[in-house]
């Protein structure tokens, strides 16, 4: 085979609208350890996008879709190890293993390096190395960053298009000097001369490696999600997390959501939920019939970088550009807006191939199609799905479409000043024990709900699915730095506002998957949890009822609005009653995070549970 090599590196090309000289020695010293054969700079042009993507469908990584049913839509099918992103092989490699934490996996940054050299030597063989540049936030935001991912993955390259603002113009933002933040990704599979290439290359050994303090992020082995797109849980959360703790601004695990009351009254709210918990079905909800004149409208779907502003309110912008969300489950009753945004445009990943050329999950329409091809390239039917379990689609298939096809973007949605927040929300995934939704009697009280809130684990992440497990703030998998430190950054920053002339938003916990007897979801969720964020609005303005309890204030059955929905006051007992006993087991897994985070656990939380023990103890 004939190789484009320079003294046995690939020729660099840099074109010359780049000026920064840093940037592009950094390109070079990359190249020359993983040697690919060719190097890519990618420009962000829907020209090269279409080029990219009609390069994987003559691959075989992606199929294009039915023009005439999806247009310009492609679907790609991963190799089934890599579906996931991987929390054990993800860490953080401070200098200091108690800067990490007791949550995070951690290795001496030395270590790590030599490791990772290792692996990294010649694992772009054979391949391209894409060289994407890219903004977290509105290009030239002042709450914006910049950083480059250097990648051999083509799906990685058009993915970060849509998830990020991706191209050319991010030099001229970086100019001679310039910060971004280097991301280093391979799938770690070289090619030998005349090796035939698979479908979705990947590695059976998998390292997401972060070095909060130098702010540079590794990634080995996978392409799938946030393993392989680096500016998302790797940059906007684990890495921001560090900017924002030494900066003054907080890096989140949230969408952020407009809404509008008839009257013409607007709020942000910004809601933490563990991955696969709805949060954008939440961002793009539509509130039921009855509610004539309300209007939810979408920032964000996933993160939210959140500064506080010259009056002292906390201003939130979404860093992302883009949607990659869960595709089962979505469908034209639980998210009509999503299914607006698919019609066309999309990648889809691990999703079935329908035989008229379009895609199809679990729960998309009521009836599955006769048969399809599933997300593993085998034969599927219902009657195969019902003999052998087999999905069409894996559960944590994904769609990736841009935030512009989005019919209820909000219209700051792209501000570079952000939107003002009025109220946090932190959600789980809890069949038993948390009540429908909480109300903070003051920050502290919030930040420790958040902080202690559990959720089961759902197939977003590998490994074992519906475990109750603590997840602070629904950033359990993404912390950047030692959770205890991050509590007390939390503390610090209601503080700041409370000496502002701002008034702190207020803090709510929400539960909307409290099952009955039968293991079924008593709550309808989706619009109707329209029902509750007005419920919240209302206590912002201060016209809503409310029952003090142990741990907050609760909404009574006739403090929510029951318009349109047959909801039983003993159904609504099921899903806000509070039972002391399993309160009293709750709080030993309280206690169990908090005995594994007390080396810097702040007091005022130990302090906030002393209390809450006490009042559960009358
Ligand atoms: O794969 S991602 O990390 O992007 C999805 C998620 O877990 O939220
Ligand atoms: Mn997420």
């Amino acid at each position: 085979m004939n190789r484009p090599v320079m003294g046995g590196v690939a020729a660099l090309n840099a074109p010359p609208y780049i000026k920064q000289q840093k940037l592009i020695n950094w390109v070079a010293e990359i190249a020359t350890l993983t040697k690919p054969d060719r190097i890519y700079w990618c420009d962000g042009s829907q020209e090269e996008y279409d080029r990219l993507c009609a390069d994987m469908v003559a691959s075989g990584t992606m199929k294009k879709l039915n023009e005439a049913k999806r247009p310009n839509s492609y679907l790609a099918c991963s190799d089934p190890t890599d579906v996931a992103r991987v929390e054990d092989r993800t860490y953080i490699c401070s200098t200091e293993k108690d800067d990490a934490g007791p949550t995070n996996n951690w290795m001496a940054p030395a270590e790590m390096r030599s490791t990772l050299s290792g692996l990294f030597d010649g694992c772009m063989r054979g391949r391209t190395m894409y060289v994407v540049p890219f903004s977290m936030g509105p290009l030239g935001s002042p709450i914006a960053h910049i950083g480059v991912e250097l990648s051999d993955s083509p799906y990685v390259a058009v993915n970060m298009r849509i998830m990020t603002r991706m191209g050319k113009a991010v030099y001229d933002v970086l100019g001679t000097d310039g910060e971004f933040v280097p991301c280093v990704h391979t799938v770690g599979a070289p090619l030998e001369a005349g090796q035939a290439d698979v479908a979705w290359p990947c590695n059976a050994t998998k390292y997401i490696v972060h070095y909060p303090e130098t702010r540079e992020i590794w990634s080995y082995g996978s392409g799938y999600g946030g393993n392989a797109l680096l500016g998302k849980k790797c940059f906007a959360l684990r890495i921001a997390s560090n900017m924002g703790r030494d900066q003054g601004w907080l890096a989140e695990h949230m969408l952020i959501l407009g809404v509008e009351s008839p009257e013409g009254k607007k709020h942000y709210v910004a809601a933490a939920f563990p991955s696969a918990c709805g949060k954008t079905n939440f961002s793009m909800m539509i509130p039921p019939v009855a509610f004539t004149g309300w209007k939810v409208t979408t920032i964000g779907d996933d993160i939210a970088w959140i500064k506080p502003g010259a009056d002292g309110r906390l201003y939130a912008i979404n860093p992302e550009a883009g949607y990659f969300g869960v595709a089962p489950g979505t469908n034209r009753s639980t998210n009509s807006n999503c299914m607006d945004c698919l019609v066309s445009d999309t990648i889809f990943t691990n999703v079935g191939l329908t035989d008229d050329g379009d895609v199809w999950w679990e729960g998309m329409t009521k009836e599955a199609p006769a048969h399809l091809i599933d997300w593993q390239g085998k034969d599927w039917t219902p009657a195969i799905a019902k003999e052998t379990g087999r999905k069409a689609a894996h559960p944590n298939a994904r769609f990736t479409v841009a935030a512009t096809q989005n019919p209820v973007l909000d219209s700051a949605w792209d501000d570079p000043a952000g939107v003002p927040i009025s109220a946090f929300i932190f959600g789980g995934r809890r069949s038993t024990t948390v009540p429908l939704v909480t109300e903070a009697r003051n920050w502290t009280e919030g930040v420790y709900m958040a902080a202690t809130m559990g959720s089961e684990t759902t197939a977003a992440a590998a490994g074992q699915m519906g475990v109750v497990r603590r997840d602070p703030f629904a950033m359990l998998p993404f912390m950047g730095y030692n959770m205890s430190d991050y509590f007390q950054h939390w503390l610090n920053m209601g503080e700041k506002i409370a000496a502002s002339a701002a008034t702190q938003p207020k803090i709510y916990c929400v539960n909307w998957f409290r099952t009955d007897a039968n293991g079924k979801f008593v709550w309808p969720g989706f619009g109707d949890n329209m029902r509750v964020l007005k419920w919240m609005l209302d206590r912002l303005e201060g016209d809503a009822g409310g029952t003090e309890h142990a741990f907050g204030v609760t909404p009574g059955f006739s403090d929510l609005s029951w318009d349109g929905l047959e909801f039983t006051e003993q159904m609504f007992d099921q899903i806000t009653s509070i039972d002391k006993d399993a309160w009293s087991d709750e709080i030993k897994l309280h206690t169990e995070l908090f005995d594994k985070l007390s080396q810097r656990l702040p007091q005022a939380l130990h302090d906030m549970k002393a209390a809450l023990e006490q009042r559960l103890a009358q």
